[in-house]
């Protein structure tokens, strides 16, 4: 007969937080929710940390470069998905890795025998004021001077008249070196009263400008999570088939973490996965999942896995458990799995940060999770409703969605996550196609999920996630104690009128 677990196993709905004391000091701005993402050594610092304990689902519907980009800039990181082409795939990290925020590569460049007409005509065709004169018209060529509007008047000058006897030569411009970071580039700015600065490279090529005008907005980022190079942080999605191929262009692309991809990580494909990562590309880091129990830890935590992922089952497109019977309430599993890796850190020394992923529905399911002891929580309807994410937003009954669907529905055709060895392809699906509401931006529905998580917190006694894992009191709730938890027994007003 098969192992019988007698005790339920429990979602996030069947759980509240009880309150603890709440100093003077237990204000949210007090609240900090950096968390390690890989593993470290007691004693020592995780090589990567977030500042918001979010990471984006390995999705299709959720975290290409655009999306990765804003959350990056938020404090997260998006592991960008690996249903797709090894190339697709890797250019998307490229594209995460190569943006800068405040540096703009110039989409407007001339070079210096060009006449005036062909600047009016470029200026009319980009919409661009501000023009970079390169030695061959190139975006990264040698920079020579700069057009903008002061430089020549339509009025009284010809226009055959050449771009070098009017242009600011680079002798009069005021540039920054390649390498400085946002702030001493505005820092240049303001002391030289300028509109734009040139960042140029070691041979004077031009590389970027930095516009007076972008500051504001990118003093907004203060949680952006970078590199040792001040790049954001990305992630990428891989399986236990193509790994050999996939990997290799992925480190290439210049990855900083890699997750295998499967609805059950608890298998011989994932060790062997991770093994080739660790002695190949010692350099990058590989999380592995998902698992639900103490055992699944432990096998891939042994197996050298820098982040274990936990659930089966709970993703709000998911019927895994419908079509396979398999999975576990995602409370319990993460309960389960964070004890088993305080154990395994009392054991060894070696902290393996745990992911919940799948199953949050209400921003308290996010503040219960992290209290339940995940470091961080991956999430994928929660984030396809942003303008970011990479699919269509549509009018369905007069309300705007956006489409949301699972990498085992027939849509995605992401077999692999699926794949359980041999040469049988996959015959059912475990996934559904579905729209999810459209919520507008990333960055305003963060800063309000991340509010209501700091004050309950707050609430709590608690201002970090590792005090919010061991100091929160959890209780059980009954299903007539949920009733008591929403509005009940009065007539609630029509908020439209
Ligand atoms: P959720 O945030 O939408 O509830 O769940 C997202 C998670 O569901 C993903 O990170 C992934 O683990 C899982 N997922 C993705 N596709 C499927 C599927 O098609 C799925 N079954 O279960």
């Amino acid at each position: 007969m098969a192992k019988i677990i007698n005790e339920v196993s429990r979602t996030f709905n069947e759980y509240l937080i009880i309150p603890g004391l709440t100093t003077k000091e237990h204000t949210p701005d007090n609240v900090n929710l950096q968390t390690p993402v890989v593993k470290f050594k007691k004693g020592e610092e995780p090589k990567i940390s977030i500042n918001i304990p979010f990471v984006s689902a390995i999705m299709q519907s959720v975290s290409d470069d655009g999306l990765s980009i804003a959350l990056a800039k938020e404090g997260g990181v998006s592991f960008i998905y690996g249903s797709q082409s090894i190339e697709t795939q890797a250019e998307m990290v490229k594209s995460v890795k190569k943006y800068k925020a405040g540096f703009v590569t110039s989409r407007a460049n001339i070079t210096p025998e060009a006449s005036l007409l062909e600047v009016i005509e470029l200026k009319n065709k980009t919409g661009f004021s501000n023009i970079g004169v390169t030695e061959d018209g190139t975006a990264n060529g040698k920079f020579l001077g700069l057009v903008t509007g002061r430089d020549y008047r339509t009025k009284t000058d010809a226009y055959s008249k050449k771009v070098k006897d009017f242009m600011t030569p680079i002798s009069d411009i005021v540039t920054g070196k390649d390498g400085i970071s946002l702030n001493e580039a505005n820092d240049i700015i303001w002391e030289n009263k300028l509109n734009t600065l040139p960042i140029l490279d070691e041979n004077e090529h031009l590389k970027y400008f930095v516009f007076r005008k972008d500051y504001e907005n990118h003093k907004m980022h203060p949680n952006e999570v970078l590199d040792s190079q001040k790049r954001l942080i990305v992630g990428a999605g891989i399986n236990s088939r193509d790994h050999k191929e996939r990997v290799p262009a992925l480190v290439e692309a210049g990855v900083d973490l890699l997750c295998i991809d499967s609805s059950d990580g608890f298998s011989e494909w994932q060790k062997d996965t991770i093994s080739y990562i660790k002695e190949n590309h010692s350099n990058v880091f590989i999380g592995a999942g998902n698992v639900v129990d103490r055992e699944g830890f432990m096998y891939l935590a042994k197996a050298g896995a820098d982040f274990i992922k936990v659930g089966v089952g709970g993703g709000s497109i998911c019927i895994t458990r419908e079509q396979k019977g398999i999975g576990r309430g995602q409370a319990t599993a993460i309960i389960e799995v964070a004890e088993a890796r305080d154990e395994y850190f009392a054991q060894t020394g070696e902290y393996i940060p745990i992911c919940s992923d799948g199953g949050i529905v209400q921003d308290y399911h996010m503040t219960l999770a992290l209290a339940m002891g995940a470091d961080f929580l991956m999430m994928g309807r929660y984030f396809a409703r942003f303008d970011e994410s990479p699919t269509r937003k549509l009018m369905v009954g007069g309300n705007y969605v956006k489409e949301y669907w699972g990498e085992g529905s027939n849509r995605a055709r992401n077999w692999q996550r699926y794949d359980m060895g041999g040469n049988n392809s996959l015959k059912f699906e475990e996934g559904v196609d579905s729209y999810v509401p459209y919520a507008g931006k990333l960055k305003d529905n963060l800063d309000l999920t991340i509010g209501k998580i700091k004050s309950t917190m707050c609430s709590c006694g608690v201002s970090t996630v590792k005090e919010l894992q061991t100091n929160s009191k959890l209780t059980l709730v009954s299903s007539t104690s949920i009733i008591e938890g929403g509005a009940h027994d009065v007539i609630v007003k029509d908020s439209s009128n």
